[in-house]
């Protein structure tokens, strides 16, 4: 079986994959282009691309070799889902083993935002540190503070376990049904039936839902208003969820105090509006970026193509 892998992998697991299969390899580590996507459908059997490749109904229309889209990585709004399915392509992800990467990376923005980090370091760096001052900088303590979760996926339970655990703070969510009666009492989680409610009662939001047309831009202006005075909103899902107009204005009149993003809507640029503002974090997708996730990232896409190989049910398909 010939496999694409679209961008560089770590080592072993290319070298896990090389052992097993023909594998093309994309030395430059450069984002293929769509037309290079399309044509690659005509030439392997299996295709594992990022969230940098967009796999859309045009390229699966590409070519008929494929059959396998082994996606590295959890979120699939970058995969035409339906279009795989009419061509009888089977798809599969990485759940679970980036869950607590990205709640990592999650926390990692809410404490920088709160205090600052980033604004600090920057001052720092540039020479404008003037010395210690009992008002210098100040942000806002975590500890009794409410964390907002939207959505209550494994990635927002890991988040939630960080924040109540390990900082104090009391958690409430908004998702389509509660979670797990255990998992609410662990956390004293306060369920939200209505998004608005959620955002109004929280000094932190954080969003954990799936990209894609049934999310874009649920954060919009309306619900940066709903916010909290003086609250912050986290994102390490999709970029699309959020208006990052709308919320470049909630930063700038100091509706919010501040926004910790990884991801925005079409990577790798930032919308131009946040790149000035102080409070807000800006991290490059950096979610699942520690070399253990990467490297059981790959395994796990292995692990699929493996099954499909051997015509064995995929461990995680997902169309
Ligand atoms: C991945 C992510 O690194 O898995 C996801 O959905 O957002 C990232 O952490 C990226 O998607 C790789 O394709």
């Amino acid at each position: 079986m010939r496999v694409l892998v679209t961008r560089r992998w770590p080592e072993e697991v290319e070298r896990a994959l090389q052992d097993r299969f023909e594998v093309v390899l994309n030395h430059a580590d450069r984002a293929l282009s769509l037309a290079e996507l399309a044509q690659a459908m005509g030439e392997v059997d299996v295709i594992c691309p990022t969230v940098s490749d967009r796999i859309d109904a045009e390229v699966i229309g590409g070519g008929d070799r494929v059959k396998l889209i082994a996606n590295y990585g959890v979120g699939f709004d970058h995969i035409d889902l339906a279009a795989a399915k009419a061509k009888g392509i089977a798809v599969s992800n990485t759940p679970g083993v980036l869950t607590d990467a990205t709640a990592d990376i999650a926390m990692t923005l809410l404490l920088m935002a709160a205090r600052r980090a980033g604004q600090a370091e920057r001052e720092l760096r540039a020479g404008h540190w003037r010395g210690w001052r009992p008002t210098h900088l100040i942000g806002s303590s975590l500890k009794d503070k409410v964390l907002g979760l939207v959505g209550m996926g494994r990635i927002a339970v890991a988040t939630a376990r960080r924040a109540r655990h390990g900082f104090g703070m009391r958690i409430a969510y908004y998702a389509r049904r509660q979670c797990d009666p255990a998992i609410a009492e662990e956390l004293g989680a306060e369920f939200h039936p209505e998004l608005r409610g959620l955002l109004g009662a929280s000094d932190f939001v954080s969003l954990h839902v799936p990209g894609g047309a049934e999310t874009a831009n649920l954060i919009d202006a309306a619900a940066l208003a709903a916010m909290k005075p003086g609250s912050y909103l986290i994102n390490t899902a999709r970029g699309g969820i959020v208006d990052h107009d709308a919320l470049a204005d909630a930063l700038r009149t100091g509706h919010l105090a501040g926004a910790g993003l990884d991801v925005y809507p079409h990577e790798p640029h930032v919308p131009e509006a946040l790149l000035s503002l102080e409070n807000a974090v800006l991290l490059p997708h950096l979610g699942s970026a520690n070399i253990e996730t990467r490297i059981a990232m790959g395994m796990k896409a292995l692990a699929n193509i493996e099954a499909f190989a051997q015509a064995q049910p995929l461990p995680d398909r997902i169309a």
